[in-house]
């Protein structure tokens, strides 16, 4: 008898256009762990919504990143995607996953802290964002969560819910363990290599998105941040904007960190980033091309629907559970 898979839970937020950040540190993975795992991967449209968006911006976003995971290689046929708000047992164990968690601990989390710190007003749904992140990978009883190093405390959390519900109403929820890649890494900002890529920063030019015309890569590139001095070496520490450059040279053309280094031995900065611009293009043109193609397919709003189904068959199973179990009267089937 074959043995059951481990399920897999993830997802990105549709807060923006993906950048090459979210390919290396989490599509990437996302394919290879299809192979081998039971996978959810969900559009996480009800976390991208606790900072405002327009509602047209949102609405092409999500249909974006559905279109993305497909050319990036997600076959819908073995991983469920989904878009979240499809979903509605998300927001429903998410308030329960609410009232099962304490202020002082949504408090200490430090993403909350940095996306609040400055800001007049917060939205409360920032707030109780890790309890919602929490229902996410509850509803599927996932085992393993990919996730960054700014998401572990968030899973931390999320085993915490899930042993306090099990302790309080019955041995249910599946304790889930952070899954750390074999390849991927945090890529950074081009305009500063002290924070993370993302793809709601305001200035364009602190990324690159995986849908930029290959001129607007050059561009990009070409205007990236360097350190002092002019040599190609591998060394975070003294030398972050090159050494972040050379990490995303590394991703896309396949070369070890040495060999960039030896390849560039006396040349500047120059003659590296022309050569870092062509490789990004062409990592990124196969992407584009199967991009367009889906799009113009209109293939992906069955996808999504078949997705949510597969995703709601299981959500809604976990769902009833929790809530026989915490003592809601349950609907005669
Ligand atoms: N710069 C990055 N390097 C490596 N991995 C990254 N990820 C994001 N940025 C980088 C990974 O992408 C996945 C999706 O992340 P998300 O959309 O849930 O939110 P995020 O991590 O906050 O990503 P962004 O792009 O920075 O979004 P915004 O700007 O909306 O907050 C995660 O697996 C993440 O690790």
């Amino acid at each position: 008898m074959s043995e059951k898979k481990l399920r897999v839970l993830s997802g990105i937020q549709p807060s923006g256009k993906l950048t090459i950040g979210n390919y290396i540190g989490a599509m990437i993975n996302f394919v290879a762990l299809q192979r081998e795992y039971d996978c959810f991967f969900m559009i996480a449209d009800l976390h991208a919504v606790t900072v405002p968006q327009e509602p047209a911006d949102l609405r092409e976003q999500t249909e974006m990143v559905a279109a993305l995971y497909v050319a990036a290689g997600i076959d819908p046929a073995r991983a469920a995607m989904f878009v979240q708000s499809q979903v509605p047992q998300h927001a429903e164990l998410g308030w329960l996953m609410t009232t099962l968690s304490y202020m002082g601990e949504l408090e200490r989390m430090t993403q909350f802290k940095d996306k609040s710190a400055g800001k007049e007003a917060v939205g409360a749904g920032l707030f109780v964002y890790p309890s919602l992140m929490a229902a996410d990978i509850l509803l599927y009883q996932a085992n393993l969560v990919p996730v960054g190093d700014d998401q572990k405390q968030h899973l931390e959390l999320t085993r915490d819910l899930a042993g306090r519900f099990n302790h309080r109403y019955g041995d249910l929820l599946t304790i889930p363990e952070p899954y750390i890649p074999k390849v991927g890494a945090r890529i950074m900002s081009l305009d500063d290599a002290s924070k993370k890529m993302s793809k709601s920063n305001p200035n364009a030019g602190s990324y690159i998105a995986l849908l930029d015309e290959p001129d607007v890569i050059r561009k990009k590139i070409a205007r990236a941040k360097t350190d002092l001095g002019k040599e190609i070496v591998y060394d975070p520490q003294n030398k972050p904007e090159i050494s972040n450059l050379m990490s995303i040279y590394a991703h896309c053309s396949g070369l070890s960190l040495e060999d960039i280094q030896a390849r560039y031995e006396g040349q500047g900065y120059g003659a590296f980033k022309k050569d870092l611009a062509e490789h990004v293009v062409a990592t990124l043109e196969p992407l584009q091309r199967k991009y367009k193609d889906i799009r113009a397919s209109g293939a992906i709003h069955d996808i999504l629907r078949d997705g949510a189904e597969k995703a709601m068959a299981v959500a809604e199973t976990t769902l009833r559970q929790v809530k026989d179990l915490m003592g809601f009267l349950l609907p005669r089937r």
